[in-house]
């Protein structure tokens, strides 16, 4: 049957027509992810007001398109005190933040209390907030660094106020890539284990890809397939996030970016081939604003949120180190033709602005 016509009546797409989805034209490949979009959201972009916090760039792993971890390319180590993260939250509180999306470097020095401490401190003062934290790349770091089971550092995610997981540290999964771009780090199948775990203690959790670096459009697709295969079983994903690969200063050789119609058409097969990731994330910091508000146009019906500050995608380059202004972010959202809804960090809806 005719791909188009397959996408028009729902059927599931194989690796070879998912590929094949990159050989239409951008418009034709637009429209049919903004049928899916509109179809579940309408007008509607969400967002949340959140703050990203980083409190170590001390890392044990080595990670070639990192810009952010402590290295011979950035010689700044720094790790915070639970202090500084705690008046950092009270502040980020102050400003409106519903959400800390929590994510560390892998430090082997101040071991596993540094991390769990810092979430239950922040919970017993801030009862409310959504602490979103630990990649599975931390989980497994802190499994292989402390001899402890992926169910010892969940169980102890959850009983230090963990609500969800964010979705770093997928990358890419075929096993050569992941190989070349970051031996050592959690594999693949345990990234997926690691995440099937958490849903099924009825907890939920993002999805990441990192592209457009030295990987192909069918290793991309395979992702979404591993990802889509996961979810069947556990319905636990929330949202997909395609991250652009940002280039300034980390150790991966790239000779050749992708264009802003890659980037487009990589967000509108997200949305077709995974149908059953409710949401697609355009994250502004590594798209850039201005493509994240055309994604909307091609499948993607969230924006992240107005962040604060970053410093993983801003290290290698990206303009997101101190955030988003939230009337800016609104405006815009309105001035691209969509309706800005504030949602909370499990996508319950909030404001309409
Ligand atoms: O896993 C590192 C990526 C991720 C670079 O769950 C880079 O809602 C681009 O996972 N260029 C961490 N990306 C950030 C992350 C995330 C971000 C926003 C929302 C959510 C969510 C999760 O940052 C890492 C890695 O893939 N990263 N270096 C770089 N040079």
């Amino acid at each position: 049957m005719d791909l188009i016509q397959k996408v028009r009546n729902k059927e599931r797409l194989t690796q070879e027509e998912g590929e094949a989805l990159y050989d239409l034209d951008l418009y034709t490949l637009g429209e049919l992810a903004d049928e899916i979009r509109r179809k579940k959201y309408g007008k509607k972009s969400y967002f949340n007001i959140n703050r990203h916090i980083n409190p170590t760039n001390v890392c044990a792993d080595i990670c070639k398109f990192c810009a952010y971890s402590a290295s011979r390319k950035n010689p700044n180590q720094y790790t915070m005190s639970h202090d500084e993260i705690l008046s950092i939250v009270e502040n980020s509180v102050k400003n409106g933040a519903k959400e800390m999306h929590i994510v560390s470097a892998h430090n082997p020095n101040d071991g596993v209390e540094w991390y769990m401490g810092a979430f239950r401190k922040i919970k017993e003062q801030f009862p409310d907030l959504h602490v979103k934290a630990m990649t599975a790349a931390e989980i497994d770091f802190l499994t292989r660094q402390y001899g402890l089971s992926y169910d010892e550092v969940l169980d102890m995610m959850i009983e230090n106020g963990v609500d969800s997981m964010p979705g770093g540290g997928a990358e890419i999964f075929d096993e050569d890539v992941r190989e070349y771009l970051c031996k050592g780090k959690v594999t693949s199948d345990q990234w997926i284990e690691i995440h099937k775990k958490w849903h099924e203690r009825g907890k939920e959790s993002n999805a990441t890809m990192l592209f457009g670096h030295v990987e192909t459009r069918a290793h991309r697709i395979d992702h979404m397939i591993r990802l889509r295969n996961l979810q069947d079983q556990t319905g636990g994903f929330n949202a997909f996030i395609p991250l652009v690969y940002q280039r300034d200063n980390n150790f991966l050789k790239v000779t050749e970016f992708p264009s802003g119609q890659e980037i487009l058409k990589t967000y509108a097969i997200s949305r077709i081939m995974l149908d059953n990731i409710p949401h697609i994330k355009a994250y502004w910091v590594t798209a850039s604003i201005n493509l994240a508000l055309i994604a909307q146009e091609f499948g993607a019906d969230d924006l992240d949120g107005t962040i604060e500050k970053e410093s993983i995608q801003s290290a290698a380059g990206a303009k997101s180190s101190h955030g988003m202004d939230l009337d800016d972010f609104v405006a815009m959202i309105k001035n691209s033709g969509f309706e800005p809804i504030e949602r909370d960090s499990l996508y319950n809806e909030l404001r309409t602005y």
